[in-house]
């Protein structure tokens, strides 16, 4: 089974002289907002769908189905887009498919756009995983390796030729992982013929989450004019320092206009780059931590020649980050993060966005009394990332380097692919005040001795990217044999005490835990996270003395957990990040049963027991910490 080439990237160098650093990557991938010269134009809905079941899953390739409508070259069947296509039909060799699979879709595009020969029109992928290839009208225009973060390509000119067909875009989606992908896997073909049938093959995979494959995000055709305002980036730092780039002419006048939320100009300027200094600035602070969290102004860059003009509009909210021995600083004040890890997971659409769920899971987070997340095991849909932002919940930004655990995946084609990644992910994110710190990998196998110059290259390429931000990694090996620690700025350590270790004995949990705290601080001297501790729950199961699975173990094990977390948070620890916000789906397993059960709420967000605990123990960490007055929503009741 063929996975193109994972190199097909460096091309252009793209100047970020505000971030003092170069970046291998085409084009800024500002997120497609319309305006008085932007047009947007959704393609979410049905498209047409074939998975490619040849044994060599190479049949579409071959016979170039991209060169006419998927429905001449063979059956095709109704595919939502954006989601998963895995759990859609009641087909169990669709759910479980491994290689190529094909959505076409046509789409009529707005005739001004093609006779308007200063509009330039841009087809663009919020993400689908795991290795794309776009055609239009039967030619490439694009490919991209790696879910979960967006890709797009002009295609002004193509859809320019035949102005009177419609335009037909074709992706193949690939979900083959090998070492070198990220997350890696490996296909393993079982030869003997006496057990398994012809052809029969596993894809084995590192990771604890179910591989759903496909279109997972929007796809999207949009305008700017053919002078184009392409990159934006803002370090926020009571006053707002930027650069603009603009593409298409040498020369191009601008004006930046930074707005608060009434829309009152507070600074402007009219450079390229400089710095807006805001007079009684209003921060954006986390949810919780002040009566208006998430305040941001509006930089509205207006660019034009003497022929065109393009508007485009950043939210931008103005805090700082700093990291002491044994502090988190927002806005120099100690930050302590009580949060959850999620997934981008439900039920039917897998990992495809989904704004009713979205909005729910923002309502229950905050219900909840949570102030953060991370992204695990991989960067989440920018949408995600605004309504952050705009409620103020602080997220640290993870790459999809979950699961390196083979000796294989730390060589150098590894390598340069996560640096590429990690540039993709900087480039889209390093806008939003919410992202606080980025995660380069989740549980690697930090031991081997490959570790120590991998680690030390990532994460120094990252804070290269942004040196405005923390980096970390998430660990979950010996404090003393992890040859990434030294590197990072914040310590984030998984441990499932009484769980994976010593299962039914929470009476190891008191000692355990409080070494593991005292174990990294004495080595690493760095403030530490708890990114990940929890017991799977099986909603409805009960017990008492509490046993695995039931709530009342659940509920047990967080409880003991948080009395260390209790004496530990007034030293250097400086966060709690529960495994796991909701149920999630994995592969089949004997140790998970229709997948990963560590959900304080359901797969279908229903609380379990473990959400009440932890709802008390939020609030009431909020409160303490930051004396919340009458303008929070605090439940008295808890
Ligand atoms: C972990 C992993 C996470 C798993 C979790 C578990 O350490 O980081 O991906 O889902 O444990 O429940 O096993």
């Amino acid at each position: 089974m063929s996975v193109p080439g994972s190199s097909a990237v460096l091309r252009v160098l793209w100047l970020l002289s505000v971030f003092g650093t170069v970046l291998p990557l085409d084009g800024g991938m500002l997120f497609p907002r319309e305006s008085t010269s932007r047009e947007v134009k959704e393609l979410n809905g049905l498209w047409d769908f074939r998975p490619d079941g040849s044994l060599n899953r190479n049949e579409g390739f071959e016979k170039a189905w991209y060169k006419r409508r998927l429905a001449e070259t063979g059956p095709v069947i109704e595919m939502p887009v954006p989601a998963s296509y895995n759990d859609i039909t009641q087909d169990p060799t669709l759910r479980d498919f491994i290689g190529w699979v094909w959505y076409e879709r046509e789409v009529f595009v707005p005739a001004r756009w093609i006779s308007d020969e200063g509009t330039r029109v841009v087809l663009r992928v919020g993400s689908a995983h795991y290795y794309s290839i776009v055609w239009v009208n039967g030619e490439k225009v694009t490919e991209h390796e790696g879910g979960h973060l967006p890709f797009e390509a002009e295609i002004s000119s193509l859809i320019r030729r035949d102005p009177t067909k419609p335009c037909r875009i074709t992706i193949a989606v690939n979900n083959t992982l090998t070492l070198e992908t990220l997350p890696p896997g490996t296909i393993q073909y079982m030869n003997d013929r006496t057990r398994y049938p012809d052809g029969f093959f596993v894809q084995n995979i590192y990771f604890d989450f179910f591989n759903y494959a496909g279109i997972h995000r929007p796809v999207l055709l949009y305008t700017t004019p053919t002078v184009y305002v392409d990159d934006i980036i803002s370090l926020l730092k009571c006053l707002v320092r930027y650069k603009v780039s603009v593409q298409g002419a040498a020369t191009a006048t601008l004006k930046v206009t930074l707005m608060d939320k009434d829309g009152h100009c507070v600074a402007s300027s009219n450079t390229p780059s400089g710095v807006l200094k805001v007079v009684d600035v209003k921060l954006w602070w986390p949810y919780l931590m002040h009566e208006n969290p998430g305040y941001l102004y509006s930089m509205e860059v207006r660019q034009h020649t003497s022929t065109y003009e393009d508007v485009y509009t950043l939210p931008v909210g103005i805090r700082t980050v700093n990291v002491t021995k044994t502090q988190f600083l927002i806005n120099n004040k100690p930050f302590y993060f009580h949060g959850v890890n999620k997934h981008e997971d439900s039920d039917i659409r897998g990992k495809g966005l989904d704004w009713p769920l979205i909005v729910k899971d923002f309502n229950l987070i905050k219900w909840l009394g949570a102030n953060s997340f991370r992204t695990s095991h991989y960067p989440y849909a920018e949408e995600i990332l605004q309504m952050c932002d705009r409620h103020g919940i602080v997220v640290i930004d993870e790459c999809p380097g979950v699961g390196i655990k083979d000796i294989r995946s730390f060589g150098n084609a590894s390598l340069s692919h996560h640096l590429v990644v990690m540039d993709e992910l900087v480039r889209r994110d390093k806008n939003h005040p919410s992202v606080v710190m980025w995660s380069v990998a989740n549980e690697p196998a930090s031991e081997m001795p490959p570790a120590e110059f991998y680690f030390k290259t990532l994460i120094k390429h990252t804070k290269a990217l942004d040196h405005t931000r923390p980096v970390t990694y998430i660990t979950d090996s010996n404090y003393a044999r992890d040859k990434g620690a030294p590197f990072v700025d914040v310590v984030c350590v998984n441990s499932y005490f009484s769980w994976y270790h010593d299962p039914g004995h929470l009476e190891v949990i008191p000692i355990q835990l409080n070494a593991q705290f005292e174990n990294w601080y004495g080595k690493y001297k760095k403030p530490i996270i708890q990114s990940e501790y929890g017991a799977d729950a099986l909603p409805g199961l009960h017990m008492d003395p509490p046993m695995m699975f039931t709530e009342e173990y659940q509920n047990a094990l967080l409880q003991s957990y948080h009395d260390v977390f209790d004496q530990k948070r007034k030293q250097y620890v400086i966060g709690e990040l529960i495994w796991n916000f909701a149920d999630f789906m994995t592969a089949q397993a004997i140790h998970r049963v229709v997948g990963n059960k560590k959900g304080i709420f359901t797969r279908q967000r229903q609380p379990k027991a473990a959400a009440f605990i932890l709802r008390r123990r939020y609030w009431r960490l909020a409160n303490e910490t930051w004396r919340l007055p009458p303008w929070t929503k605090y439940p008295c009741s808890l």
